[in-house]
């Protein structure tokens, strides 16, 4: 398990991997954080990919993924994710968390992409507690990993220190 899953310290938009992971928003329309880094990187066609697929299935709710063209990125595709709002934890968070890592790789096993990158999805302006969001990244990837051959490598995409710091200790441990 250990060889198909990593971590690296930097910006997802310069990952060339099969298709990156954005912790979007439910307007799938932009925002700040990661998502305004890969609108910006990615160029127009993004926003114009993301508008039709809002246009055909409306807002994409916490925990649900949806797949879209990559425009300029080194990326072939990118898959828009919606974590959810740390509300203190008793609002079905950790659940809605794991639906959105699950759907991801979902999304991508359909795709029949080899290779996906993640950022630490609801960290930043959603405010999940970053160690808790962390396990839970690492385990689901880990119990999706088990029974399928694809995506085959997984990247952890750490922005800062200290998510690169959790993502490697729960790797260490994992063994
Ligand atoms: N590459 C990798 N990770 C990044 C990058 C980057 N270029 N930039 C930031 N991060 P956030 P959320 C990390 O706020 O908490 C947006 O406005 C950052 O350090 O981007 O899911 C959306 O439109 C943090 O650890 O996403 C939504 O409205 C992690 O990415 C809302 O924020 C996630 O931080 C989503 O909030």
């Amino acid at each position: 398990m250990k060889s198909r899953v990593h971590v690296l310290h930097g910006d997802i938009t310069q990952v060339a991997v099969d298709v990156i992971v954005n912790a979007a928003n439910s307007s799938l329309l932009g925002g700040g954080g990661v998502d305004g880094a890969i609108h910006r990187a990615a160029g127009p066609a993004l926003l114009e990919a993301c508008k039709k697929v809002r246009q055909q299935m409306g807002e994409c709710p916490a925990g649900h993924a949806v797949i879209t063209q990559a425009g300029d990125l080194p990326a072939k595709a990118v898959i828009h994710a919606v974590g959810p709002v740390w509300q203190g934890g008793e609002h079905r968070e950790a659940e809605l968390l794991e639906d959105a890592y699950m759907n991801s790789l979902q999304l991508a096993l359909a795709n029949g992409y080899n290779s996906i990158a993640f950022p630490a999805i609801s960290t930043g302006a959603y405010g999940y507690p970053r160690a808790a969001a962390a396990e839970i990244a690492v385990k689901t990837v880990s119990k999706f990993l088990i029974r399928r051959a694809l995506p085959d490598q997984v990247y952890f995409v750490c922005y800062d220190e200290e998510n690169a710091h959790l993502y490697s200790r729960l790797l260490t441990q994992q063994g």
